[in-house]
């Protein structure tokens, strides 16, 4: 544990140097929400309020023919029926994606992804919205659809995006990173080279609640109103406000409980739209509600990056230079969820924890006929591709090489005194130090034990597998200048206001989806404070109440809005400690703070409590010269730069030769995500995470076949795990404070998702090694396990 030298708190257990006891405490929104009294859009029931459906193409790729709606426009409960025409006419048809693209909010002259919007119902109720989505006839002319991102841009494939001008093909954009002339004298000069072509499917996030959204237009103000499953509840509005040319301060946006996000809810998904676009039409309320197949078909998906990596080696294991080339599949529309000037999200990062001399990445992003998106499922803005590369190719040069895995890592690692670390792509990492969090991560499984029982298990013909993997993520987008989201600079905001008897209320930017900001966020004001977290609300999701700020995304919460958290509430008690001043009768200089007192120098009975101070800034009596009434303040927080946690996680498998199924029998999993606020939160956040990456490691994936049809259209087809599938989970952590965030937190809610997927496929991959398998895709579900043990992977 190192300590830094900015913050007053290292860690929130530690009992002796903390304020108020809490730590650990429970989740302050949990007694609502285990007693089932948890409020989310689809509980926002309103008089009057009507129900839009919307009907989606059976097609990948078709031309529209005609529509024609009469017969739904007759339904008895039928209130409007709206076509891509008719919203055409408004200039309404298309809408601008948060990367700067455009996506149909109904489709007008073609679809382009089975699953795209084509037209909307409102009706009465749900059901009759539903039936008359059935009454409405629309003739396609099927086109040919582009579903392999590999042939997307061979010259004789259609051209999807015939929308935008002089268009000719199916190029989305090309990115690059790194030195490319350098890499390569590298690799020019390099003992060893390996190489191997990597899959990160299509996944999906699939969070428990579906998207959804009730919009309340009242035509006498002029006020909009809408309820929303989104993450990031400003930037919606002030996009609605700029795409729909009402006046910002006319709209509402109230995010309410959400039924977990894991990015999914950070796009605006026409939906939204059509909703927003109903209740302007008629005056009423109008609530859209996902089913599970259309969430799972049309909204942000995640991954679909084809990529070739390289190692350039010593023959001892010095990792020289890493290059790699991607094809990434962006769907029908480029609606990736990411800074603008970083279309490939963070896949910088692809070097890793290791210290090399050179490194180059080219990307090719193309458009296929399948959903749009392109980030999302806690990805960290794509460093759970950049991560699963690095970590894969790590052990791919382990196995050529005949080396320990951990061994090849240590020897690798950025030391801890070349931090601030700048990557050669141009990250500079902020503080780590590597080896003791891997070392913790060997001792908690008993790697030496371990290895040693797999020695004896391959002797006897079974299959025993140990999969190692190491991260460094980068959350926290800002700073503002390098990080915006159309425009919008990546800050945010957070208000305090101590009532007179010492309550406090803390609004943020931020919007939580089960993370637990309502506890988290009291904590860290508590903790600056001296109130008892008990005695502070948090106040979020809710563009009337809280200040402005850009959202919950790439574990950016406790970064940027913990901070401003923690900065809000220093500037609270700088003004506390000039009250205190009078009360006590000295100056300013003579006062200590600690356990939310302020005492006199040298003499701890004369002190004032937090408490008294609220009610004395509230009172008759008279206050320090040039000192207002009222104990707030308010704050807009811009980070310096991005934290870098970090992990260590040690996957066990065990694979049975007759059936090839998988299971996972240990994980152990290091975090290092600077102070820790709430370690039971943080468990529970890595928890969640592990069991994505096992999903994604060995079942999940959203696949087409050659029609375009999506093959994962429901929790039949698309496998998410539950607890039989997941081992229990064994964590640790290691602590290594941010150097330039207040209180030295860094994020930790994409950690696991990040980490994991790696850890398993390289525990699987090295249980058949006696199979000579040194490579194969995920999800490695019984039937890809075989056919690696059959020889149809990638050859060594
Ligand atoms: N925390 C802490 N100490 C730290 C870091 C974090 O106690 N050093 C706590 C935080 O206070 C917060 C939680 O851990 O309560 C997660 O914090 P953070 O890492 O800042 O991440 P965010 O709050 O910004 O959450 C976003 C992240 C993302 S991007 C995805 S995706 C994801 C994830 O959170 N989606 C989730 N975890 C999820 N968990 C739930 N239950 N539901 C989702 O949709
Ligand atoms: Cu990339 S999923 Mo999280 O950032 O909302």
């Amino acid at each position: 544990t190192t300590v830094t030298q900015h913050s007053t708190v290292t860690d929130f257990e530690d009992n002796d140097r903390k304020p108020v006891g809490h730590g650990r405490m429970l989740r302050k929104e949990d007694p609502r929400f285990v007693r089932g009294k948890g409020r989310y859009v689809d509980d926002v029931q309103l008089p009057g309020m009507l129900h839009l459906a919307i009907l989606r193409s059976p097609m990948a790729h078709a031309r529209i023919v005609s529509v024609d709606t009469s017969l739904a426009e007759a339904h008895p409960k039928v209130k409007l029926v709206v076509t891509g025409a008719m919203l055409a006419e408004k200039n309404l048809a298309w809408m601008p994606t948060l990367s700067n693209d455009v996506q149909a909010v109904l489709a007008t002259d073609k679809v382009r992804f089975q699953g795209q919007e084509v037209a909307f119902v409102v009706a009465e109720d749900r059901y009759a919205a539903r039936d008359a989505l059935e009454l409405i006839d629309i003739e396609y002319e099927p086109l040919d659809p582009v579903v392999d991102v590999r042939t997307a841009l061979s010259p004789d494939a259609p051209v999807i995006r015939d929308d935008i001008e002089g268009k000719s093909d199916n190029h989305c954009f090309d990115w690059e990173t790194g030195d490319a002339d350098a890499t390569d004298a590298v690799f020019a000069r390099a003992d060893v080279v390996v190489s191997e072509d990597i899959v990160y499917p299509r996944v999906h996030p699939a969070p428990m609640e579906t998207c959804g959204a009730v919009a309340d237009y009242d035509a006498v103000d002029g006020r909009l109103t809408l309820w929303s499953t989104t993450q990031a509840p400003h930037a919606h509005r002030t996009l609605y406000a700029i795409v729909a040319g009402l006046p910002e301060h006319k709209i509402r946006v109230i995010s309410p409980d959400i039924g977990g996000g894991f990015g999914n809810k950070v796009p605006i998904y026409p939906g939204y739209v059509c909703a927003i676009v109903g209740s302007l039409l008629l005056g009423k309320p109008v609530k859209w509600m996902e089913d599970r197949s259309e969430n799972l078909t049309s909204t942000g998906f995640a991954r679909d990056y084809v990529m070739r990596g390289e190692i350039a080696a010593t023959s001892d294991g010095r990792i020289l230079a890493i290059r790699t080339h991607v094809l990434a599949d962006h769907g029908a529309f480029n609606g990736t969820a990411a800074p603008v000037k970083y279309p490939a999200g963070f896949f910088g990062v692809f070097t890793g924890s290791y210290d090399i001399e050179a490194a180059h990445c080219k990307m090719t992003a193309v458009y296929t006929n399948k959903a749009p998106g392109g980030v999302a499922y806690a990805c960290s803005f794509r460093i759970t591709e950049a991560v699963y590369l690095v970590e894969r190719m790590v052990n791919v040069l382990a196995y050529d090489l005949d080396m320990d895995p951990v061994a090849l890592r240590m020897k690798n690692f950025i030391r801890p005194e070349q931090f601030p670390y700048k990557t050669k792509t141009g990250w500079v990492y902020d503080s780590g130090d590597y080896e003791p969090t891997m070392k913790l991560a060997t001792e908690l499984v008993g790697y030496d034990q371990l290895r040693a029982e797999q020695a004896e298990k391959r002797a006897r013909g079974e299959l025993m597998g140990i999969g190692v993997a190491f991260f460094t993520e980068a959350v926290g987008a800002g700073p503002r200048k390098d990080m915006d989201i159309l425009g919008l600079g990546m800050a945010d905001g957070c208000e305090l206001r101590v009532h007179p008897t010492g309550k406090a209320v803390v609004r943020l930017s931020v919007q939580s989806q089960g993370q637990g900001h309502e506890t988290t966020f009291a904590q860290i004001v508590a903790e600056e404070l001296g109130i008892p977290p008990e005695d502070i609300d948090v106040v979020h999701g809710d563009t009337d109440q809280t200040p402005f700020g850009l959202g919950t995304y790439g574990s950016r919460s406790t970064p940027v809005s913990g901070a401003a958290a923690a900065l809000v509430a220093r500037k609270v008690r700088d003004k506390a400690k000039i009250i205190a001043s009078g009360m006590l009768e000295v100056s300013v200089a003579d006062l200590e703070w600690s356990k939310g007192s302020f005492h006199v120098t040298g003499d701890p009975t004369a002190s004032v409590t937090i408490q008294d101070i609220a009610m004395r800034a509230h009172g008759a009596a008279d206050l320090p010269e040039g000192i207002e009434g009222g104990l707030e303040a308010q704050i807009c927080y811009n980070p310096e730069n991005l934290t870098y946690p970090h992990g260590a996680y040690i996957c066990v498998v065990d694979i049975d030769p007759g059936t090839a199924v998988v299971k996972v029998r240990r994980f152990v999993a290091v975090d290092d995500c600077g102070t820790r606020i709430n370690p039971m939160i943080i468990e529970g956040q890595v928890h969640g995470g592990l069991t994505d990456g096992v999903g994604m490691a060995l079942m999940e994936m959203i696949s087409f076949d050659e029609d375009g049809n999506c093959l994962g259209g429901s929790l039949m087809d698309y496998l998410i795990p539950t607890a039989l599938e997941v081992p229990d989970w064994e964590t640790g952590f290691t602590v290594t404070p941010s150097p330039h965030h207040p209180i030295g937190a860094k994020g930790v809610g994409e950690s696991a998702t990040v980490g994991s997927p790696p850890a398993v496929v390289n525990a699987v991959v090295d249980a058949l090694k006696p199979y000579n398998v040194r490579h194969a895709d995920m999800p490695l579900t019984p039937s890809r396990v075989w056919e690696a043990m059959n020889g149809q992977a990638t050859p060594p």
